[in-house]
């Protein structure tokens, strides 16, 4: 059974204020969150396209009253050669973190020099790449720990209400009247002082579920373990030390809390890693442990259990 509603405030009338770049199921959540608190939110296409509109749909099992009835809307498609790009004042990205540079680099030209742009992948490396490009504008970061399964291509059902915690990175800061209406769409969301610690505690989840339930093949909850707890402290010591060595003091026992919440919370599940590895998907691990490596070398440090693990997953991605 399907609903219809509708904004006419934004159907047709004006063009977007937000674009989100990547239709993934995060990109068709946040769309979703942001058209139904009412703001003006299209996608931007990575192709020429004849669509002007999109028909999604949207249903959630972890709302007060869960419900299979879906619910559609239509959002706008916006051309790479539209006019409706020279108005945009803020750009979110949703797609994989190893696809940022690829997907963002083409509007760099086109889109305005006061658009904002706002990152909001797994793992971290991508602002890195990004900042020397940015020509004055500004950049924000976020992470999402809200569950979403996309059922087919415009088809999501949101499946947790996990926490988003957004924040300014460099360049000019995101207009506030546009950073609270972004938390205030988003549910569970929270504009932070300092978005990069933040970061590097959702990658220490990852840094220690992910790789060790994809190389293991099991649930996230047989982590709980006696066998994996060394190395998990291991993976974990590694990114807190290297994490010093940026200039983010973390704290070493909240961390390993938290991965331990983590594993219990999402204890039936199988980790988005596992499952790359079992569709024969890339996986995200160059800009999850590999980041870590990355950033331990440029500080002469080692980080020999994120190494080993970085390579055993690049050895399952090499036998697809
Ligand atoms: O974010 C996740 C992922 O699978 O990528 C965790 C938190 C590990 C849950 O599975």
């Amino acid at each position: 059974m399907q609903s219809h509603r509708e904004h006419d405030s934004q159907l047709g009338l004006g063009s977007p204020d937000i674009a989100i770049l990547g239709a993934g199921a995060v990109g068709q959540l946040i769309c979703h969150q942001l058209w139904a608190s009412g703001i003006s939110v299209g996608f931007l296409a990575r192709e020429p396209s004849t669509h002007l509109w999109q028909t999604l749909s949207f249903s959630t099992t972890c709302s007060a009253s869960p419900s299979t009835l879906a619910e559609q809307y239509r959002v706008p498609i916006i051309a790479t050669d539209s006019d409706s790009l020279a108005k945009l004042r803020l750009l979110i990205v949703c797609v994989k973190a190893y696809q940022v540079m690829e997907a963002v680099t083409p509007f760099l030209e086109t889109l305005p020099k006061d658009c904002h742009i706002l990152l909001l992948h797994n793992g971290m490396g991508p602002h890195l790449a990004l900042e020397p490009l940015l020509d004055g504008r500004g950049l924000s970061l976020g992470t999402t720990s809200q569950g979403v399964l996309r059922q087919s291509t415009w088809q999501i059902t949101q499946t947790g209400q996990g926490l988003t915690q957004l924040g300014h990175f460099t360049g000019p800061e995101l207009e506030i009247g546009l950073s609270k209406a972004l938390i205030a769409a988003i549910p569970n969301s929270e504009w932070v002082e300092a978005i990069i610690p933040c970061l590097w505690q959702k990658l220490a989840v990852n840094a220690a579920i992910n790789p060790l339930t994809a190389i293991n093949q099991c649930t996230n909850g047989k982590l709980a373990e006696a066998q994996f707890s060394a190395m998990i402290t291991d993976i974990l010591d590694e990114l807190h030390w290297v994490a010093e060595h940026d200039g983010i003091l973390l704290d070493k026992s909240y961390l390993q809390q938290r991965v331990y919440q983590v594993i219990q919370l999402t204890a039936e599940n199988f980790s988005s890693m596992h499952q790359d590895v079992a569709h024969k998907r890339r996986t995200e691990i160059d800009q999850i442990n590999g980041y870590i490596c990355e950033r331990a070398r440029v500080h002469n440090l080692s980080a020999p259990t994120n190494e080993k693990v970085w390579q055993q997953i690049k050895q399952l991605e090499a036998k697809y």
